[in-house]
């Protein structure tokens, strides 16, 4: 049997658990549809997803079309929870993107197709909601087409919109002009069809032209639009046909070597760590031995997703998806067996945003960090920062709900109240010019260290390269240079990680006393030269921005104007339409949520807010700086002091 993991992706409350219930329920897999407004769905489990009515956490849920078996795996639409998305994107074998008809393409709908479309993931889009009064169909086609992607091809229409009535009717194979229209936007990527497209005396054959649909949608080149609703049930059964005749499922090589990702890690009500993993090649049975990030583990149980919840299995084979017990502190993003090569990381901004965790009773300090540190792992962009000096936690945030939801969890699922200090932006800081330092073997060190820091293209990362012998500087000897390099850039000048650079290994000479050289003085040494070289290179800090659309009655705009002006907003476009208000503009990323609670009042709460990460920008003024918690490589006689306790 074949397999198909497929993403369901969109902004927030587009209908995706919806969306996915009904799926379930026209699989046979339900007897019922849950809801979300009572909180009873299959992929919604959390307490707290239910009571909020939104998801936090990719949930799997599984079932059979045909010959094909298909994993769903329903995310969160909230940009606090991208992170979830990120995870989920790198096993995935298709997606279905989906648009509200009535709120149409959306900020994050934005974001998400840009990384479907990096990652050339095969993408259905599922116009939602036609049910719904104000929904749109010629228009909604044409905003996709230009704010997603123009790849796009409808496989039918909606009828009597707007209302319970409501249907979706698939072009059928004898209307011409949908063939017309197919032929066209494959002739886009096919040079045969392009010919036949073109020679009128030609026809081609309605069969050849899906098949060539599946092809390109598997390419990820075209993307067929269906439309419906997941509350009354219209189009979902041709988006089921679509979903197993367009998107491709794989057999995967259950003979070949082990290849397998996590991308989800959970506790078990013992509280022992589950992984879901996705098989790429291969197969893992029970009691397996496994090396994992150099230790070995051995697999003590596993379940598999097959047509509903998971089911315990002794195997798991190439293309399923599973949970798996025993195997120790793996975290999400390891990867079993062979690696592979895409990069998995990476795909949206990271957070922009820090707060300090502080436990109410101040006795439960230990214990909290016990459990932030637990939360870290189902969540690796829970950035956790210890402040020894202060005895504070800071963590990193995509927003407010984030905030909510870890404070609530932490009481919930470990009996600890917490409060948060004021949220503070993540800024970063760029490096200026180029600056170059050497330390000559400095007391206590017995190493001699040059290092050269210079500017990179935005969004590069940090570099790190050598550029002296391998004689003078043998492999554990550069790593330790280079770890060493990296914990420093993460606290620059000003605290903030430092961002964008290239680190040049210019000297590391052979001393005397070479046999003592330890890997300890060049990671220690490393620190105290990479920051003398970034002090004489400069760097400016920049804070994160974002870009925000509002919508508002058009009479609120002189309430919102200075409103805007007050968090620091910069308005680049603003339009009316049918008084209605539609403005776009940049705001500093730690002035959104002023902006969300202030909009209300401000507009009788009828004002609609979207913000999305845009870029870094030089915080304007003095730099903002933020308390180091390293040993503070800009005193060298403080680091040293600490460096050798
Ligand atoms: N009228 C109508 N309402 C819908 C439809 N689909 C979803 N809804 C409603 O829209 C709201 C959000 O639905 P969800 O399924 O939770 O949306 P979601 O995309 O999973 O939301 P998040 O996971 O929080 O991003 C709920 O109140 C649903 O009842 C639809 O097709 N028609
Ligand atoms: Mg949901």
């Amino acid at each position: 049997m074949r397999t198909l993991n497929l993403g369901i992706l969109a902004h927030v409350d587009a209908g995706k658990t919806s969306l996915t219930e009904r799926l379930l329920f026209a699989a046979g897999v339900i007897q019922e549809i849950g809801s979300v407004d009572r909180g009873d769905t299959q992929t919604d489990t959390l307490a707290l997803e239910r009571r909020r009515g939104i998801t936090i956490k990719a949930a799997v849920a599984s079932f059979a079309v045909n010959d094909v078996a298909i994993n769903l795996i329903d995310t969160p639409g909230h940009p606090d929870f991208i992170a979830e998305v990120e995870r989920v994107l790198c096993v995935l074998d298709g997606a279905v993107l989906v648009i509200s008809a009535v709120e149409g393409v959306q900020a994050q709908t934005r974001i998400l197709m840009r990384a479907l479309q990096r990652l050339r993931i095969p993408t259905l889009i599922f116009v939602n909601k036609i049910d719904r009064r104000g929904a749109q169909s010629d228009a909604l086609l044409a905003s996709i087409a230009e704010r997603l992607t123009p790849a796009i091809i409808a496989m039918g229409e909606p009828r009597e919109m707007g209302g319970p009535a409501a249907t979706f009717g698939a072009y059928p194979a004898t209307d011409a002009a949908f063939k017309a229209r197919l032929a066209e936007r494959l002739a886009d990527h096919d040079a045969a069809i392009l010919d036949a497209y073109l020679d009128s005396r030609r026809r081609i054959a309605y069969r050849a032209l899906r098949l060539n649909l599946a092809r390109q949608t598997g390419q990820a080149v075209v993307h067929p639009v269906f439309f419906g609703s997941a509350i009354t049930g219209a189009g979902v059964e041709a988006l089921v046909d679509g979903i197993a005749e367009l998107l491709p499922a794989t057999g995967g090589d259950a003979d070949g070597p082990v290849s397998a990702t996590i991308f989800k890690v959970e506790r078990g009500s013992a509280g022992e760590r589950i992984a879901f993993a996705r098989m790429f090649s291969g197969a893992l049975h029970t009691r397996d031995r496994l090396a994992i990030g150099g230790r070995e583990r051995r697999l003590t149980a596993l379940a598999v997703f097959d047509r509903g919840p998971p089911v315990r299995r002794d195997q798991i084979v190439a293309g399923q998806i599973g949970k798996l017990w025993g195997l120790g502190d793996i975290r999400i993003g390891d990867e079993i067996g062979a690696p592979r090569a895409v990069a998995s990381r990476g795909h949206f901004a990271p957070p922009t945003l820090e707060t300090v965790v502080a436990p109410r009773h101040a006795a439960e300090g230990r214990a909290l960090h016990v459990a932030l540190a637990q939360l870290a792992e189902q969540d690796p962009l829970i950035d956790l920062r210890q402040d020894d000096v202060r005895q504070e936690v800071f963590v990193s945030l995509y927003g407010e709900v984030q905030k909510e939801v870890i404070g609530e969890t932490l009481v919930r699922d470990f009996g600890i109240e917490v409060d948060f200090r004021e949220t503070t932006p993540l800024c970063v800081e760029r490096v200026i010019g180029s600056g170059e330092a050497l330390d000559e073997a400095p007391r206590p060190f017995v190493a001699t260290i040059g290092l050269r820091i210079e500017a990179a293209p935005v969004d590069s990362g940090v570099a790190f390269r050598s550029a002296v012998e391998f004689r003078s500087l043998p492999n554990p000897l550069q790593e330790a240079v280079e770890t060493g390099v990296r914990e420093t850039l993460l606290q620059g000048l000003h605290g903030w990680p430092v961002t964008d650079c290239i680190v040049t290994v210019t000297q590391s000479i052979r001393l005397r006393h070479w046999a003592t050289t330890t890997a300890w003085d060049h990671r220690t040494l490393a620190p105290l030269v990479l920051m003398a070289a970034l002090q004489q290179a400069g760097t400016v800090v920049c804070e994160p921005i974002h870009r925000f659309r509002l919508q508002a009655p058009a009479d609120t705009l002189a309430a919102i104007l200075p409103m805007l002006n007050r968090l620091l907003a910069v308005p680049l476009t603003q339009e009316i339409r049918v008084a209605v208000l539609d403005l776009e503009g940049e705001i500093p990323a730690a002035r959104v949520h002023d902006l969300q609670i202030a909009l209300p009042s401000l507009t009788r709460g009828e004002g609609v807010l979207e913000s999305a990460f845009d870029r870094y920008r030089p915080a304007p003024g003095a730099p903002p700086s933020r308390p180091r918690t390293d040993n503070n490589p800009l005193d060298r006689r403080e680091y040293i002091r600490r460096a050798k306790r």
